[in-house]
């Protein structure tokens, strides 16, 4: 079986429709056909500050997410980016293979840092898409299942396992983005030219998975569409509506043409309507069972401990193999 790899940040809160639609709805999908590997990526999460506390019980909260969504620990290895030392070990060799400028040309690095002044930018930020490099290659990935905002990084990827290849000799497969048109990229809800994020500039077009119910229709309801009233799929000149059909299509399996079809003449606000049931209906067994897992934190706990088993054993075979490559002297 093909293998993939994928991550995702242990968020305050929640993680929102975006993180969804653009990743782990793929991730739970890619569990029946591939050998699956996904984490929390705490390590990434420390490159801005974060809270001890906080960073604990929101790792615990990511997993119990990533479950509740559908992950199923008998067919997929989930683990804690940190339980695995080797993400940081591969990390610091593959920061001595990335040119200074090639590193510099990161646009989420020059997005993130900009956001945050660029003084209180730390390395870690800066460094952080070649940790993601490492994350991919100790696991020998042939898919990375991400949103359209990490093509970059995993071309980054590409080209450094090449390097590293060609100078050390055939040691990592060469992975592709797997970025499913449709759901590349979700549009925040008040501002349908930017991605959903959160770090939004409004929390009103953020979608949190685990908000009140209630507060998740209203968002819906107010989402930004445009002064026409006709409900077809354009990106370019019906960004609002295009996205309110991507998010609708997506979580029913209606196609965007029946839709279309389905709404004809009837106005945005039926279809609002609409889509803030259709949302109800899935972030409400979302909560449920999310919570149902933060409520036994020993078997939460014990499902990561026999994830970051599974993926040692992967991650340390690469690692001992790539040192091996470059010359390191074995300890004895
Ligand atoms: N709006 C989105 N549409 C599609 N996919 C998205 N992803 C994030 N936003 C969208 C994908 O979610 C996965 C996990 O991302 P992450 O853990 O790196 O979270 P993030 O990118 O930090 O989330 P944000 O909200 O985008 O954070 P900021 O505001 O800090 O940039 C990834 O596969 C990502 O592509």
């Amino acid at each position: 079986r093909p293998r993939v790899l994928s991550g995702i940040q242990p968020t305050a809160g929640s993680f929102h429709l975006g993180n969804y639609l653009g990743a782990v709805r793929q991730w739970v999908a890619l569990q029946e056909s591939h050998d699956a590997f996904y984490m929390v990526v705490d390590l990434h999460a420390i490159t801005v500050p974060q809270d001890p506390v906080e960073l604990r019980a929101n790792t615990r909260l990511a997993a119990a997410q990533l479950l509740a969504a559908g992950l199923d620990p008998e067919r997929c290895t989930l683990f804690v980016q940190s339980h695995v030392p080797e993400h940081a070990q591969l990390g610091w060799v593959m920061n001595c293979l990335t040119g200074f400028g090639e590193a510099s040309r990161m646009t989420q690095f020059k997005d993130k840092s900009a956001k945050q002044g660029a003084d209180r930018a730390t390395v870690g930020l800066f460094t952080y898409p070649v940790l993601q490099v490492a994350d991919i290659l100790l696991y020998q990935a042939n898919q990375v299942p991400v949103g359209e905002d990490q093509r970059q990084h995993i071309e980054l990827t590409r080209d450094l396992a090449e390097r590293f290849n060609a100078r050390f000799g055939e040691t990592f497969t060469i992975p592709d983005p797997y970025i499913l048109k449709e759901t590349a990229k979700i549009f925040d809800l008040q501002d349908p030219s930017s991605k959903m994020s959160k770090s939004a500039a409004t929390p009103k077009g953020l979608i949190n998975l685990l908000d009140e119910p209630k507060a998740t229709a209203k968002k819906v309801k107010s989402a930004v569409t445009d002064t026409d009233t006709v409900i077809r799929f354009d990106r370019a000149e019906k960004p609002g509506v295009s996205n309110l059909l991507t998010i609708y299509s997506t979580l029913t399996g209606s196609g965007i043409g029946d839709l279309e079809q389905k709404y004809e003449g009837k106005g945005y606000g039926a279809l609002k309507t609409d889509l803030a049931e259709v949302m109800v209906e899935f972030v409400t067994p979302f909560r449920t069972r999310t919570q149902e897992y933060l409520d036994d934190p020993e078997s939460l706990d014990s499902i990561l401990a026999k994830g970051a088993e599974k993926a040692r054993a992967v991650a340390a075979e690469t690692l001992a193999l790539t040192y091996d490559r470059m010359g390191f002297l074995p300890a004895k």
